[in-house]
């Protein structure tokens, strides 16, 4: 039997053994109640982990970066946001249809907002202009490549909020990925937004959830929002479980998958008529044109058990992550090898 490799995301990892076992013999209590201790365990391993008050366990990201942008705003602000934020483009429209906010884009130069571009956005509220109510920004940015926000980056915008009363959220879904390849601690990248959410279902390696940082008064008020979006879970502790196993063992090999996206790059950088974004992806996501259209060359790949994501008629998205080892990384270049000079024909 042929074995696949999946590289669609880093989501489709599954529980390992030891997870499981750790999950299977969770403490758990109804956590609407606050009774679930292994959930209240992994929001103060959380808070502490980013330096903030309080967190708040939520079933995934999207429904993290929806209750962050509800609470940080009143219906008819504006948010600031990349035009190729995961909350503009993967989102369902949740700003609009969950916080009734408007959407104002600035366009990153390779995932990095400029400071004064975003200065240069910010509307002040008076009779006839919306006022900008929330800087959304994502560390690690996805559509750019899994780039890495640099702190500097942070700290400057971080004092333009400050400067104009505007609210920092972080889309850190895959925050520890920058923290892994930068070095930078987490906290020194929470203390540059009033709220920073991070997923433990994507290379950290958990089935479910997300994990939603900020201040006490602030988690306070999401946790209903929580509640409004149905996302208040009972005993869940079992999946909390899994979350406080991946923060103790998952973040550091998260290295492993870097080192294996730059081998598999460099390994499918000659290969005709594909053309890397970026020859050295800075974290676990590889994006790649290629000269004939996207849709065959997964097609072809796939016939030949290597799973990639198309992401535009002629981008192709590969992510390590977990469940790919270095034998995995070797099969996915000869494919990628063959099926470009097959489609270059
Ligand atoms: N991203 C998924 C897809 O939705 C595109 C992926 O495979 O990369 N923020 C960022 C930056 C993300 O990349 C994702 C998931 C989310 C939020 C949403 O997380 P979930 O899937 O838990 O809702």
């Amino acid at each position: 039997m042929q074995t696949i490799v999946d590289l669609r995301s880093d989501t489709i990892t599954r529980p390992t053994p030891e997870m499981r076992r750790a999950m299977a013999e969770a403490e758990v209590g109804d956590d609407v109640y606050d009774d679930d201790p292994t959930i209240n365990r992994l929001q103060e391993v959380s808070a502490e982990l980013l330096g903030k008050e309080a967190a708040l366990f939520v079933p995934s990201g999207t429904m993290s970066n929806s209750i962050a942008i509800k609470t940080h705003t009143n219906p008819g602000d504006e948010i600031l946001l990349d035009g190729e934020a995961h909350s503009m483009l993967y989102e369902a429209g949740l700003p609009a249809v969950v916080a009734a906010v408007l959407t104002r884009q600035f366009r990153a130069n390779k995932g990095i907002p400029d400071p004064d571009d975003i200065r240069s956005k910010i509307h002040f509220e008076d009779l006839h202009s919306p006022g900008t109510a929330l800087l959304v920004l994502e560390n690690t940015h996805n559509r750019s490549g899994g780039v890495v926000i640099p702190l500097s980056v942070h700290k400057e915008l971080w004092d333009i909020a400050q400067e104009h009363g505007l609210k920092v959220h972080i889309d850190g879904a895959r925050l520890f990925n920058a923290v892994v390849a930068s070095g930078i601690s987490a906290r020194e990248y929470a203390a540059c937004a009033d709220t920073v959410t991070f997923c433990l279902s994507k290379g950290l390696g958990c089935p479910v959830g997300s994990v939603l940082c900020g201040s006490r008064e602030f988690i306070g008020r999401a946790k209903r929002v929580r509640k409004m979006l149905g996302g208040g879970m009972r005993q869940a502790g079992i999946l909390a479980a899994a979350g406080l196993y991946a923060l103790e063992h998952n973040i550091e090999r998260l290295a492993d998958d870097h080192a294996n996206a730059k081998r598999l790059a460099a390994g499918i950088a000659d290969v005709p008529g594909v053309h890397l974004v970026d020859n050295a992806p800075p974290t676990n996501m590889i994006y790649f044109d290629t000269t004939a259209l996207g849709s065959p060359f997964v097609a072809e790949m796939a016939k030949r058990g290597v799973i990639a994501s198309n992401t535009a008629p002629r981008r192709i998205r590969l992510v390590t992550h977990l469940d790919v080892d270095a034998e995995g990384i070797e099969k996915t270049i000869s494919v990628v090898q063959e099926v470009g000079t097959l489609l270059a024909q």
